[in-house]
């Protein structure tokens, strides 16, 4: 990792706390629970089906000083402010005209921590694109920028709908595809240099469900990208859904007992690999979810640049259950994060 001196990382004694203090304060398993931290404010919630995934338990308790790592989300964001990027909008069928505008942004990845993002519709990642499998999606994008850019849509589709040429500054192409194979699959703008339109934040998820949907659960997206604060080639700042610490401050919430789907992509420019490890329970593992079986069961899934997979659980405990890649230079640089089980 670059050792840059325009980075800022703040010790853990910045925060007033030391490792064991830090662990001690948010308990490893229920302990945290019992002594208020997710607060006594939270009633039990009904369970959200696909078709009524925004009502979620995402966020709305900050955890206090914990186990943060290196880098502390900005403090101006709340508990629903990634909720766009991480609860999937409702399953749906039918055609869809689609717009995303290539923006550029300059957006905290971190506290302290400012970048000058690529963007489509102003955050990295972009909006999360939600079809069944066959329908028609047209997808105009807005190139709103100086440089070329376009849209790479991953899954199958026509190659005259592939989005490698470039769309021009001022420019504006809609790209037409039927949705497919069901699965969760990136998109990203595929311009040269590649390496660096993607390392900017110009990338996104979409789902494509099955006909007929996939059973009710509590559904996630759960986006994992590197920030390259210093425009060194290698990443200096690691994230979930675009913000360092975010689920670390605002754990996703999912009531004991009920269904989850996490839907996780792995956009990391530079690093080769990438993973997702859950503490304290396992799942199923769907790869790129186009299958309906699980092909695996385990605690940790590795996915290399571009890929992606659909995991399944349940809580059985209260408690908390931490998530991060297996990397654990990322997990240390902002890629940790909490499930409550409430
Ligand atoms: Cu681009």
């Amino acid at each position: 990792m670059a050792a840059s001196s325009d980075v800022t990382k703040p010790s853990p004694d910045e925060h007033g706390l030391t490792r064991r203090d830090a662990l001690r304060t948010v308990g490893l398993g229920g302990a945290a629970l019992g002594a208020g931290f997710l607060g006594g404010s939270l009633s039990q919630p009904a369970l959200a089906s696909s078709d009524s995934p925004r009502s979620a338990f995402y966020g709305s308790d900050a955890t206090g000083p914990g186990y943060t790592g290196e880098f502390d989300p900005p403090e101006n964001l709340d508990a629903s402010a990634l909720a766009d990027v991480t609860i999937p909008p409702p399953a749906r069928t039918g055609s869809q005209q689609i717009t995303l505008s290539v923006v550029e942004s300059r957006n905290e990845v971190a506290a302290g921590q400012s970048m000058n993002q690529w963007t489509f519709d102003g955050s990295a990642p972009g909006p999360i694109i939600r079809a069944t499998e066959g329908d028609l999606l047209e997808i105009t994008v807005h190139n709103q920028t100086d440089h070329n850019h376009n849209l790479h849509l991953h899954g199958r589709h026509s190659p005259s709908m592939d989005g490698w040429e470039p769309i021009p500054p001022g420019g504006e192409f809609t790209y037409e595809i039927k949705a497919g194979p069901a699965g969760v699959h990136p998109y990203h703008c595929h311009t040269m240099p590649l390496a660096k339109h993607v390392a900017k934040g110009l990338y996104g998820t979409m789902i494509v469900d099955p006909i007929g949907g996939r059973p009710p659960a509590h559904e996630f997206v759960l986006l994992l990208s590197g920030w390259d604060i210093d425009e060194d080639g290698r990443n200096e700042i690691y994230t979930w859904n675009g913000i360092a610490g975010y689920f670390a401050r605002y754990p996703i919430k999912v009531p004991v007992g009920d269904p989850a789907r996490l839907y996780i992509v792995n956009m990391t420019e530079y690093d080769p690999v990438g993973s997702f490890h859950l503490h304290a329970q396992t799942f199923d593992v769907f790869p790129s979810g186009t299958d309906v079986t699980p092909t695996e069961h385990t605690d940790t899934i590795t996915l290399g640049q571009g890929e992606r997979a659909i995991v399944e659980f349940a809580l059985p405990e209260l408690g908390r259950y931490m998530f991060h890649p297996h990397q654990h230079h990322m997990a240390g640089a902002g890629a940790m994060g909490w499930f409550a089980a409430i």
